[in-house]
């Protein structure tokens, strides 16, 4: 009804414009507002305002008053200025979008504690007529629309979720590399082209060991090829993850200096890219939680320092099962974070190996925690075996439904049942198409091309 009242006067206006100068003040229902929901967790949800302009002039503000029943009130909101307590709460630009131009629009997204929904909304003082969404709308990025950094930009963390730069949840998809020391063969320009265009990948995981011959042999030298691999990944539109790959010993501690070392460094080289995520340790064990923590404490900030908007990843108890490989669980994580914001949580699993017991467990600490699978395989905790079909499905599907990125173990042709290309592939640099993949590699594949 007043979205025809809005498009009435705009005609109005717009014809007086064209005859005489145009000296009527803009009707400020001019402007509407939608509010929708995106996706929800435990006590808590994520919502995107979108103002549009409707009128054929620029309007050069705009504010959005909500309120919400008592009990629900707002923690966060991300393109937008707020201001505000208790049931009432004012959004005015963020600097930047102050302006619309005409029959343009802007949004800004907004984390509210608590399941109430708006019970009202005004943009510049008149009802909004844009409608309630209750129900999520939890988007992934389009296909086709330019690269995966491309469409979404730089990432934030969301509540549980990962979101791009316009507040939308999205699902990372992509391939974790084999330990850089072993398989400098499978990183080339043909095999990072055919992951990105012919597997649709969103992200590589660069794993750069510390022990085994990795890092701590030649730090300079292991630097230089993480950054070359974060270029290669940026020319070609995909999110690099840096996976600082610890493994043993398990204890983080052992590494801090190294990792401070390394991070400084590469933190200070991409600082202006928009698609670098750092992993800060990839599987600590033999380890407490808060061991875990006093490390991820020490090593964020260094990383902060220099690049302030980059999510990091922290590794969990035994092995990044969330604890669950040490007969502990995602509760002492929930209990006692890390004391920085903008972070996620590992979890990793072979199908073959991980089952029932550990999906349930994601699945609840999905509602509390941000998680991304930085790693997995679809054969045993070994890097070996049979594929587990059902299993890694499972994973799969689960994964899908609560939209937690993933990479997968390995991008390579490793002698082994989790290398998704057959022994031989990448010294014949044979990458295109599906004949020199393994039976983990045609099935992953289809799922990140999905
Ligand atoms: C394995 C490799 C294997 C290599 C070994 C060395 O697949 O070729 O010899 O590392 O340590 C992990 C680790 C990852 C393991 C992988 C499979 O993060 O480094 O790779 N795995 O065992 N956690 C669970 C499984």
């Amino acid at each position: 009804m007043k979205r025809r009242t809005a498009t009435v006067l705009t005609t109005v206006l717009a014809v007086a414009a064209a005859s005489t100068a145009a000296f009527f003040a803009l009707p400020a229902s001019a402007e509407t507002a939608a509010f929708a929901v995106q996706s929800t967790w435990n006590n808590g949800y994520q919502a995107q305002v979108t103002v549009n302009n409707n009128t054929s002039s620029p309007i050069s503000t705009w504010k959005v008053e909500l309120t919400f029943p008592a009990g629900t009130t707002v923690s966060q909101s991300w393109n937008a200025t707020q201001a505000g307590s208790g049931s009432t709460w004012t959004f005015t630009p963020a600097g930047w979008n102050a302006t619309i131009a005409a029959g343009a629009s802007t949004s800004f997204g907004l984390i509210v504690n608590g399941t109430g929904r708006p019970t009202g909304c005004l943009v510049n003082g008149q009802a909004c007529t844009g409608t309630t969404n209750p129900s999520p709308s939890v988007s992934t990025p389009p296909a086709g629309g330019g690269t995966p950094v491309q469409v979404n930009g730089q990432l934030r963390v969301c509540g549980t979720k990962l979101c791009n730069e316009s507040g939308q949840a999205v699902q990372l998809k992509g391939m974790s590399t084999h330990g850089l020391q072993w398989f400098p063969n499978c990183y080339t320009d043909a095999s990072l082209d055919v992951l990105a265009k012919e597997w649709s990948a969103d992200l590589l995981r660069i794993s750069m060991y510390v022990q085994e011959q990795g890092y701590e042999t030649d730090p300079a030298g292991f630097t230089n090829r993480v950054n070359n691999l974060v270029e290669e990944a940026t020319e070609r539109g995909m999110y690099a993850l840096i996976d600082f790959h610890i493994l043993t010993p398990g204890d983080p501690a052992y590494n801090l200096e190294r990792a401070k070392t390394f991070f400084a460094q590469v933190s200070a080289r991409h600082a202006n890219k928009k698609n670098v995520i750092y992993e800060i340790a990839n599987e600590p064990n033999g380890v407490s939680w808060a061991q875990i923590k006093n490390y991820a404490d020490q090593v964020i900030p260094v990383i902060r320092g220099n690049d302030p908007d980059g999510v990091v990843i922290v590794g969990t108890r035994g092995w990044s099962s969330l604890g669950v490989s040490e007969g502990s669980n995602s509760s002492e994580i929930v209990n006692n974070p890390v004391s920085a914001s903008n972070v996620m949580y590992a979890f990793h699993y072979y199908a073959a190996s991980h089952k029932d017991n550990y999906r349930a467990e994601v699945e609840r600490a999905a509602a509390s925690l941000p998680l991304f699978v930085t790693e997995f395989g679809t054969v045993t905790y070994t890097g070996d075996g049979a594929v587990d079909v059902a299993g890694s499905n499972a994973w799969f599907d689960l994964l899908d439904r609560l939209k937690i990125g993933y990479a997968n173990w390995t991008y390579s042709d490793a002698s082994e049942g989790s290398a998704a290309f057959k022994p031989g592939t990448c010294n014949a640099g044979s990458f295109s198409g599906t004949g020199s993949l393994t039976e983990s590699g045609a099935l992953v594949r289809n799922r990140i091309r999905a």
